[in-house]
Formats: structure tokens, C-alpha cells, sequence
């Protein structure tokens, strides 16, 4: 059960309840809540936490927001005896960073990741028409040899500090619904679907995992009519669709498919969801969807918001499709963490293109700079044995998790790691060997390359399948007046990735300029909006110039909350929108220039 992930569903055979609201909530700064009982007793002094949300942004003292350490929530959940006899479980869709569960005082599992969801199988610890007493444990520590990378310090004061070795707050806390679901015992556990286009017809290979191996496996795929357009008999088949419908970039269409298990004519379970047939490939310097090249027109993004920080939220999730709609994007990328299943399925519906990223980010000394940096190789440390096991994990559950969602066009592995120092080489080799056969789509994999690590100091050029650069003239260095020297710099990268025999598509995944809106000057200077106007137009110029050059997507699509620090002015301002989603000048430059290029797709 632990690695079931599937997306829950409620049907006659599936049981599905969100336990969001309210819960209990208390800080452990000395770890001292197992030894005083609270799996079996509850929080002896708890406040209550709304569920999903980050905690922090609720407090109105500083040594609560920042709280680092052991931290607990609790819930009773009354379970129906009509469940019985099914597999009961509770599905938590984020946990920052690390989570213990138990169920009437036994520990059910932990977990560590947490940007990911994972199931916790109580079925043994229930009780039937009553309370069940829900624990769980989290703790938001950053190390270095886990994921997001970070260190966490002791102050003078005995206070424990998260320093992120990256560019967003550590928000954390249940960010995402928690579920108590009800299987049945011989279920569907899992499906892949792949497609493939040969003429007119689409083929549909799936393949469907089950809790026993005894079931027959029936499969439909339904057309938006509800009209049965192919039916497979088995666990692994091909699904034939003559004219599909496929699914493309801004313009989706989705089928459900149906996958129904039987056992001596019994139905004894049925799950379905939405999918699209399409395929993506990487030929020479293009990317293709259905075969025809797209340019991605998009943003890097945060799941960031006010009050509830790092929370899913399904207002501001759709507010941010209208403002990406609006803006001509057809993409963007889940900068830094794989994001809420929702979001996935919003992009599903609305033909979005998604380069999924796993969080390892911080995997750079000298990125820590808005904390001082530090002077090493990242890779040379002793830590990078545990945290590449920590790192496959999340990649072949962020993997197995979004892997038939239409949308999903890429796998990010990293962001901006440190490959321009030769003890990466190991580690590369390794992670992208070892992850080749994870997706059964064989979608590309890469990672972004940070501004230091450039055309002549990467030593991991060879791995990615396309590239993401994120690059920084105009703002890190060449600020400014000096920005055309950052123009030439920029160019002079781009000829030698030209001048090379390397043939891939490039795609700038970060580019920008911190703004704090309502400043106006004339001239431009930064900080203002018409110096982001005017460094987007230089990178534009540079992108137009450049055929190897397949998509765009600045930082980012909002303001964000970071760490304080000198670099920072309350978060990272390089939004096109404010934080409570209002548009910098700077968005309506891009947006008239997103509907005029590349709008074939
Ligand atoms: C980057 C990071 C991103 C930061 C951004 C910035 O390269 O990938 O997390 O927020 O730069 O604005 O500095």
C-alpha cells in the first residue's frame, strides 16, 4: 500500500473523505512529545491549524514563524462501520519535510519529502464507529543531505534556524488536502498509459497493477460524449483509437479511462481518470508535441501565497491559469518542488505544458550567497551518499505520480547544481543511469543550469536532453547601464552552444529583474517597471536572434516570499504579477508579445 499514489477517487467501491479544516497543533522545541505521550494521548497544550496550510504566516511573533524542529498536528476521525472489510488509509499530499504518522497511539510510517504525497495503511490500528486519535509528527529541518538542501543552526538564544541553501521561505506544514480513503482488498493499485501515433490512430498501451494477481482487468476509454471508443481485456494491452482526438498544446481534449476489476463476474473495483493522447519528443533542436515543433511561452512559478504560505490553494491556482491564459503562456515549469496534484490536472484541462522539477535545489554552496555563500564544491561533500538515495526516491515517486498526465512534457532533476566543478561528473552519470527507465513515456530529462555553470564550465553538458538555462545579465551582473555589456555576454554564450555540435533545443528558464511595483522612473532604473520592461526586451531580442532557442519563461509569474536578507525587499520581486496577483507594467509588454509569436501550436 505504501507505494500506492493514485490519485483518489470516489465511487461504490472507493471511499474518499478530505480531513481538512481545523487541527490540533503545538511546536516540540525540545522533542519531547513522544516521550510525554502524545501518539496516544493527543497534544497536551495544542492550538488549532488550519488544514492545508503552511503555519508561519499565521503567527504574529517571530520566533513562532520561523519555528524549526519537531512540530505535531493531531485530529479525531470517526470511521463508519460501513467501511469494514476495506484497506483504510490516510493520504497526505505534502508534509514538510519529514512525517511520522500514528493511529491510536502505534506508529503507521514515516516519511521524508515534502513535496510528495504518501499513504500510511491504518487498516490494523481502526476502530469501527468511533474516534480514531491521528498523529502526526513533522519536522522542517533542512540538512544537507536532504531535499531541499539547507543547513539548520543553533542561535546563542537555543532557537533553531532553517538556512535554506535556496531562494523561497521554508513555509511548512500539512500544505496539502489529507484524505482517509477506503479500498477495497482487491483493487487496482496503479496504471500507465503511453500513446503512440502511427497515421490516423492513436495507440494506447496501458498497463494496470493490482493488489492480486487472481482479478480480470477490463479497460475502456471513453470519449468526452461518454461514447466507448476502445475496451482492452488484461492487465497490459493496446487501446486502438481511429481519428483521436489528441491532445494539444492549448487546446486539450481529454477521455476518461475506465479500468474495472472483476472476480468470478463480481465487480470489486473501479477507478477511472482523465488522460491524453499525444506524444512529446526531442528531434535535433526542436521540441515536439504531436510531432509539430511548440516554443514554450511560460513562467517559473512558486505554490506561494499569502496567510497560508506554501498551501494549496484552489483560488489562487485558478486565478494563476486565468493570468497565465491571459498572458499567451502555453507553459511552465514547477520551480523548485513537484506541486499539488491539482494543479497537474489543471494543465491537463487547459493544455498546459509542464516541466516537472524535483527539489533538489541548493545543491550549490555559492548559492547560499543570499546567506553569505560558501566556498566549496557542492558534490564534494561527504553528505551527497544519502542524499542521492533521497534524491532517486523523489524522483521515482514524483515520477510515478504525474506520470500519465498529458501535460507533464519534461522531468527536471535539479535546479542550478553545482557542474562546473569535475565531482558532479559521478553523480550525473549515476542519477540520469538510473533513472532512464523511470518514465514508461521516456519523456526528457534535464535540469537548469545555473548562470555560473555556462557553455565552457559545465562538465555535465552531455546529460540533459534539452537544456534550461537560467541566466542573470541585466541583474546579478552587467545591472544597469552596463546591461548591453550583459546583452553581449549573453551572446557570446548562445554563438558557442551555436558554434558546437551539440544539436538540442534550449529553453531559458529563468531570466528577470526584481520590480517593486508602482515605481516609476524615467530613465529606467532598477527596480523600476520600466527597467524590467526593458531587460525582458533584451532578452527577446537575444531569444528572437537564436532558432535553438525553443521557449521562454521568465522568473516568475509572481512576487514570492523568500528569506530576509540583504538581497531581498520582503521576497523576490521578480514577478510580472504582485504577490496577490496584479499586473507590473512588465506583463502587459510580454503578454503582446506572447500573442504575437509562435502561435501555431
Ligand atoms: C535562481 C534560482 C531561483 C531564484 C532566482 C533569483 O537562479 O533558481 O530560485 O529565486 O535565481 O531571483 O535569484
Amino acid at each position: 500500500m505504501e507505494k500506492e499514489l493514485l490519485y483518489p477517487v470516489m465511487n461504490q467501491y472507493r471511499f474518499d473523505q478530505k480531513l481538512d479544516g481545523l487541527w490540533d497543533f503545538q511546536f516540540d522545541e525540545a522533542a519531547q512529545g513522544d516521550a510525554q505521550g502524545w501518539p496516544e494521548n493527543g497534544l497536551s497544550a495544542a492550538i488549532q491549524m488550519p488544514v492545508p496550510a503552511s503555519f508561519n504566516d499565521f503567527f504574529t511573533d517571530k520566533a513562532s514563524r520561523e519555528y524549526t524542529g519537531d512540530f505535531w498536528y493531531a485530529k479525531r476521525v470517526f470511521v463508519l462501520s460501513t467501511l469494514k472489510g476495506r484497506t483504510i488509509a490516510l493520504r497526505f499530499g505534502a508534509a514538510t519535510h519529514r512525517a511520522v504518522v500514528y493511529v491510536n497511539g502505534q506508529e503507521i510510517r514515516r516519511h521524508e519529502g515534502g513535496f510528495l504525497p504518501f499513504t500510511a495503511d491504518i487498516t490494523a490500528e481502526v476502530k469501527f464507529d468511533q474516534e480514531n486519535l491521528v498523529v502526526v509528527k513533522l519536522n522542517n529541518e533542512l540538512h544537507r543531505d536532504a531535499l531541499p538542501a539547507g543547513d539548520t543552526t543553533v542561535l546563542k538564544n537555543g532557537k533553531k534556524m532553517a538556512k535554506p541553501f535556496f531562494d523561497f521561505y521554508n513555509y511548512s506544514g500539512l500544505n496539502r488536502s489529507v484524505h482517509l480513503l477506503a479500498l477495497p482488498q482487491d483493487r487496482v493499485t496503479d496504471y500507465t498509459v503511453t500513446t503512440s501515433l502511427v497515421g490516423q490512430t492513436a495507440h494506447v498501451a496501458y498497463r494496470v497493477t493490482t493488489s492480486q494477481a487472481t482479478a480480470q482487468v477490463t479497460v475502456t476509454l471513453q470519449d468526452v460524449d461518454g461514447t466507448v471508443v476502445a475496451t482492452g481485456h488484461g492487465r497490459q494491452g493496446d487501446l486502438v483509437v481511429d481519428q483521436p482526438h489528441l491532445w494539444n498544446v492549448r487546446a486539450a481534449y481529454l477521455y476518461t479511462l475506465h479500468i474495472q476489476l472483476t472476480t468470478a463476474d463480481q465487480v470489486v473495483d473501479e477507478y477511472h481518470d482523465q488522460i491524453g493522447l499525444r506524444t512529446v519528443k526531442i528531434e535535433g533542436h526542436q521540441i515536439l508535441v504531436n510531432g509539430k515543433p511548440v516554443y514554450l511561452k511560460g513562467f517559473g512559478r512558486h505554490e506561494d501565497s499569502i496567510y497560508a504560505g506554501r498551501a494549496f490553494d484552489l483560488n489562487v491556482e485558478k486565478r494563476d491559469f486565468e493570468l497565465m491564459k491571459w498572458m499567451g503562456a502555453n507553459s511552465f515549469r514547477t520551480s523548485h518542488y513537484p506541486y499539488d496534484e491539482e494543479v497537474y490536472r489543471f494543465a491537463d484541462r487547459e493544455g498546459f505544458l509542464i516541466i516537472d522539477e524535483v527539489p533538489a535545489v541548493g545543491f550549490k554552496m555559492a548559492a547560499a550567497s543570499f546567506l553569505g555563500g560558501l566556498d566549496q564544491s557542492f558534490f564534494d561533500g561527504d553528505w551527497t551518499t544519502a542524499l542521492y538515495q533521497k534524491h532517486l526516491d523523489q524522483i521515482t515517486d514524483m515520477i510515478h505520480r504525474d506520470k500519465n498526465h498529458p501535460s507533464v512534457l519534461a522531468w527536471s532533476l535539479l535546479n542550478e547544481p553545482d557542474t562546473s566543478s569535475k565531482s558532479a561528473v559521478p553523480y550525473f552519470e549515476k542519477l540520469f543511469h538510473d533513472t532512464k527507465d523511470l518514465d514508461p513515456d521516456q519523456r526528457p530529462r534535464t535540469f537548469t543550469l545555473n548562470e555560473d555553470d555556462t557553455f565552457e564550465t559545465s562538465y555535465c553538458k552531455q546529460f540533459p536532453d534539452f537544456y534550461l538555462l537560467n541566466r542573470y545579465p541585466g541583474w546579478y551582473h552587467k545591472w544597469g547601464y552596463e546591461i548591453s555589456d550583459g546583452e553581449a555576454g549573453l551572446r557570446a554564450e548562445l554563438d558557442q552552444w551555436q558554434a558546437s555540435d551539440i544539436d538540442k533545443p534550449v529553453v531559458f528558464s529563468e531570466f528577470g529583474a526584481d520590480t517593486e511595483p508602482g515605481l516609476h522612473k524615467l530613465p529606467s532604473v532598477m527596480w523600476s517597471e520600466e527597467y524590467q520592461i526593458e531587460l525582458l526586451q533584451m532578452f527577446d531580442r537575444v531569444f528572437d536572434s537564436y532558432d535553438f532557442i525553443r521557449g521562454e519563461q521568465p522568473w516568475n509569474l509572481a512576487d514570492f516570499q523568500t528569506v530576509e536578507g540583504n538581497m531581498r525587499v520582503n521576497g523576490n520581486k521578480k514577478g510580472l504579477f504582485t504577490r496577490d496577483r496584479q499586473p507590473k507594467a512588465a506583463a502587459f509588454y510580454l503578454r503582446q508579445r506572447w500573442h504575437q509569436i509562435h502561435n501555431d501550436f
